[in-house]
């Protein structure tokens, strides 16, 4: 592994946990944090041996309380364009399922973060919500787009426009957050449906993942049709040929992520 300073990584077996480490500063996004961000989401997805990663904050305040307003309080357009908002688009293209555990606010950056994630958990304690109207500028990695794709314009519209924040309860029952759970809970559920995932057969999860993915941006047609190559492609692999054999035989499957 790396060294990184703004982030904490470790492994659980087949489950990669990564912590946003700035807790002082509630876990603010600055560039250095995200570069290390998505090195380390790409080691994790170079690793065949992880099968899902955990993205969480550290401290009991906040996953993250957005992008580094002070580091971006007097940068250019020319600054914002050279310095590294590329490792967004880094943390996008990861083949990995990555699940959002979040610990408390979920602002701005850090709510557009969460939503490049694939599944959210979140603690009761949890806050997200899009203020950067209340700073003179928008979302910038998402979250006009993210969230009107799952909230469809009109409550879209009332968080971009007012900078209001949402709990999580709420957005649970709009489809955005998974789950809520108690915050000391946070991190074992969390767990749980990472090893849930990272036992399926791996190049199944993957095809799914792209997949599900596809639906965000292409046409139905297209999606379909991504789906089922996918789909037609796993007839390739030998943990298809043992999962369906293992359902046959009535025992458990063993999959090899070939
Ligand atoms: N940036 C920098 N520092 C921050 C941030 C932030 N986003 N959020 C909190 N901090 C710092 C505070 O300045 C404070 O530091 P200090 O102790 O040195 O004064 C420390 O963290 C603790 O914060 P508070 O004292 O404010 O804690 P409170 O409990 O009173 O309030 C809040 C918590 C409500 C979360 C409050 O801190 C807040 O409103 N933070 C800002 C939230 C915000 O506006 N986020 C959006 C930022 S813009 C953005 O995300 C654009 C994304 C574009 C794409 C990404 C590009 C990289």
């Amino acid at each position: 592994m790396a060294e990184y300073t703004s982030i904490l990584v470790e492994r659980e077996e087949k489950v990669g946990i990564i912590t946003l480490n700035r807790p002082k500063e509630l876990n603010a996004l600055n560039f250095q944090l995200v570069n290390e961000l998505a090195d380390a989401l790409e080691e994790f997805d170079r690793d065949e041996a992880i099968g899902c990663i955990i993205l969480t904050g550290s401290g009991e305040k906040a996953f993250a309380a957005g992008a580094d307003i002070k580091e971006m309080a007097d940068k250019s357009p020319i600054d914002m364009l050279l310095g590294g908002f590329e490792s967004w688009g880094r943390i996008r293209k990861i083949h990995t399922p990555v699940i959002a555990a979040v610990n408390g606010y979920a602002l701005g950056g850090g709510c557009e973060l969460a939503m490049h994630c694939d599944i959210i958990l979140a603690s009761e304690n949890a806050r997200f919500g899009q203020p950067e109207i209340l700073i003179g500028v928008i979302p910038g990695a998402g979250g006009t787009q993210r969230l009107a794709r799952t909230l469809g314009k009109y409550r879209t519209m009332e968080i971009v426009l007012t900078g209001s924040p949402i709990n999580a309860k709420e957005l649970e029952s709009l489809g955005l957050v998974n789950h809520v759970v108690p915050q000391s809970e946070l991190m074992n559920e969390a767990r749980k449906l990472a090893n849930k995932i990272a036992g399926q057969a791996p190049i199944a999860v993957r095809m799914a993942k792209e997949a599900v993915l596809s639906a965000f941006e292409t046409s139905l047609e297209e999606g379909l049709d991504i789906e089922r190559k996918n789909f037609f492609l796993l007839f390739a692999t030998e943990d298809m040929r043992e999962g369906m054999r293992a359902f046959i035989e009535k025992r458990q499957a063993h999959f090899q992520g070939k």
